[in-house]
């Protein structure tokens, strides 16, 4: 099914009869029970940059919105992740698809996810009914706050026609630190000691194994040229008891070796991301599997491990505080979605009746 218009799409999911699962470009690898339901209406219907804010139907491929905001010197900062190499999927990324997602990349650690950007939202919910939440400008937000509600939602509560997001200036430059051969531990260290200084530290991330073949912790910076250089200064001495910090200038701001997860690209092994507490990432790490990959992003709080396919993480490293989502991996009985503890549960099964009385949305996601 793909349905053009909202009306259309409205139509379709009153007279549904079975479950949908609900596709933006599929390049998330998302798979869930019923037919396709692809929402098909495409385009830009508003773009302010002097307002920030602009408007796109949720089919909109996000290479069309970062085209027309670079057009104006302007950019999506929450980074959305390009997740076909290490998926192995293809197709083209929908604005849609990126809010149902909440897709956001190292940037999270100082300017929020995507739902951090969201104003409003329009959308269609399992009964057919149209919903419109939000606006504009951040002020509009009253009642419920059914945007924040369906970002990251995944489909579960309704399928989205219609997205208003803030955007941002694109900065000048951006700066670079980086230290080699640091441990986990150390590497979380100095990121926390980065993160928690005055100089604006816009990306946090560290490998065990880089390009060069050692460990490699890198910083990111961002503004005006002359504010990027004296700030990577400051911070270089900030740095130094971590070992020697090496710095570089560049007008490229994007990380797609940490946001999209490049490493892992193309292997094996199956993938995890896990959430945790910055300061429990090197113990959570060292409880990894031997011969585990791992690559930590803001500041380490999220863990991106590599371990031998049909490894149950969950299982192996056993409760912490946060949870883990087996990203890449097939077969098995291990769930993607992190069980939620039974009282979140309860709430989540409820929204999810109220605005799919039916169940026919992605049925099974994330339950
Ligand atoms: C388990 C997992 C974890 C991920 N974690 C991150 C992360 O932390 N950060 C990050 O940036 N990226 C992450 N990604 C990748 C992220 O989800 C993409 O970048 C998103 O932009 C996909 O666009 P798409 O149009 O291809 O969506 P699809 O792959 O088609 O769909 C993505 C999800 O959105 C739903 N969906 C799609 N369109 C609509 C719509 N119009 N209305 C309602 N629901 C819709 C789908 O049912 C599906 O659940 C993750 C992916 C997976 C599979």
């Amino acid at each position: 099914m793909e349905p053009a218009s909202e009306a259309e799409l409205a139509e379709a999911l009153a007279g549904a009869g079975s479950p949908v699962s609900v596709r933006g470009g599929g390049t998330r690898g998302i798979v869930a029970e019923g037919a396709a339901l692809r929402y098909a209406g495409r385009g830009i219907s508003l773009y302010e940059p002097g307002a920030l804010t602009l408007v796109a139907q949720a089919g909109t491929p996000v290479a069309e919105i970062e085209a027309a905001l670079a057009a104006e010197g302007q950019r999506l900062a929450f980074e959305v992740p390009d997740m076909r190499g290490l998926l192995g999927t293809e197709g083209e990324s929908t604005i849609g698809g990126v809010v149902a997602a909440n897709a956001s990349g190292p940037r999270r650690v100082s300017v929020g996810a995507a739902r951090d950007f969201l104003l409003g939202v329009r959308f269609v919910d399992g009964a057919g009914r149209v919903v419109q939440n939000g606006g504009r400008v951040m002020k509009n937000v009253t009642g419920y706050d059914l945007v924040k509600l369906m970002a990251g939602s995944h489909g579960t509560l309704g399928v989205l026609t219609e997205v208003s997001l803030k955007v941002l200036p694109k900065p000048e430059v951006a700066g670079v630190l980086s230290i080699d051969g640091l441990s986990v531990g150390d590497a979380v260290a100095a990121m926390s000691a980065a993160l928690g200084t005055p100089w604006e530290v816009t990306a946090a991330c560290h490998t065990d194994l880089s390009a060069n073949d050692r460990p490699s912790t890198q910083l990111r910076i961002e503004g005006m040229q002359a504010s990027v250089t004296y700030r990577l200064d400051r911070l270089k001495a900030h740095l130094a008891p971590f070992g020697e910090v090496e710095t570089t200038l560049s007008d490229t701001h994007d990380w797609p070796w940490f946001r999209d997860v490049e490493r892992f690209a193309g292997g094996e092994e199956d993938v995890w991301r896990l959430h945790c507490k910055p300061s429990d990432a090197p113990g959570l790490a060292a409880r990894l599997p031997e011969g585990a990959k791992v690559m930590l992003d803001w500041g380490g709080g999220l863990i991106w491990a590599a371990v031998a396919p049909g490894t149950d993480l969950r299982a192996t490293l056993g409760p912490f505080d946060g949870h883990a989502t087996r990203v890449r991996g097939q077969g098995g009985s291990i769930a993607r979605f992190h069980p939620e503890p039974p009282a979140l549960a309860a709430l989540t099964a409820g929204l999810r009746a109220k605005f799919d009385p039916r169940g026919i949305l992605n049925r099974g996601l994330m339950a």
